[in-house]
């Protein structure tokens, strides 16, 4: 898979160099481009932003450095010049645009992205990307707006991290033992069952017996109604949704 960041915060990316991360992209699995937006800005203070127009609190991003930026990504990646009002290819690069008025991220999206060739993150600051920026690229490739739930950060690197983590990890290849992707949190719709390793006893607190007993089919019992158990009581809402 191939990973575009456009950010103007390069260095929030530098973490991707070590890690779980590290290990795929030495592979060759994943192969990550950080794009300084302001290089796309040709002024002399390489400017991004700008007053919005109707007023209001804070500062907008200017849509032609993005534009310079994300036509040099397409160019790069041999996607075929633009044809405004054509149908928006099925395959090619998906643009996600991190916003907290974009679609919930989840498990499943994750797992979904998983499968595409390349993702371009577009990280905004401020208040936001000027809106021609996602109607133009609508119209060059697939363009989702993604958030990771209902709160604000300050800007999409952050959340583009926690997103290509989360993907990255389920590409097929990544992590050592397949089995512990399936039993995780939110891959059966339940929360994790809790888990207990070495010493038996530690500060007087004793390991589930169940555990010790060597008894496959009532450990798996015990775990799948700790999973139940633990949903019901933090996140009914995947019990009931
Ligand atoms: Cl994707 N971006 C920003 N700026 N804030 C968020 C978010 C994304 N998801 C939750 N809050």
């Amino acid at each position: 898979m191939r990973i575009d960041i456009v950010t103007i915060f390069p260095e929030f990316f530098d973490i991707l160099d070590v890690s779980l991360l590290g290990k795929a992209r030495m592979s060759g699995l994943i192969e990550t481009h950080i794009h300084d937006l302001r290089d796309g800005a040709h002024d002399k203070h390489r400017t991004v932003d700008d007053t919005p127009y109707g007023g209001g609190a804070g500062m907008v991003m200017k849509p032609e450095p993005w534009g310079f930026v994300l036509d040099g990504i397409l160019n790069d990646s041999g996607s075929p010049t633009p044809v405004l009002h054509d149908e928006v290819p099925s395959g090619g690069p998906l643009l996600i645009v991190p916003s907290p008025a974009g679609e919930q991220f989840t498990q499943g999206m994750a797992r979904d992205l998983a499968h595409e060739d390349q993702l371009i993150f577009a990280c905004g600051r401020y208040e936001g990307i000027d809106q021609r920026v996602v109607d133009y690229y609508s119209s060059r490739m697939r363009v989702r707006l993604v958030s990771l739930g209902d709160y604000v950060l300050n800007g999409g690197e952050v959340a583009s991290l926690a997103m290509i983590e989360a993907v990255g990890r389920l590409i097929p290849g990544m992590v050592g033992n397949p089995e512990s992707l399936v039993e995780e949190s939110h891959e059966n719709g339940l929360l994790e069952y809790p888990s207990y390793t070495k010493p038996s006893v530690w500060r007087e607190l004793e390991v589930p017996p169940v555990l010790l007993s060597g008894n496959h089919g009532a450990i798996s019992t015990w775990r799948h109604e700790q999973q139940i158990e633990r949903t019901r009581r933090v996140r009914p809402d995947l019990l009931f949704p």
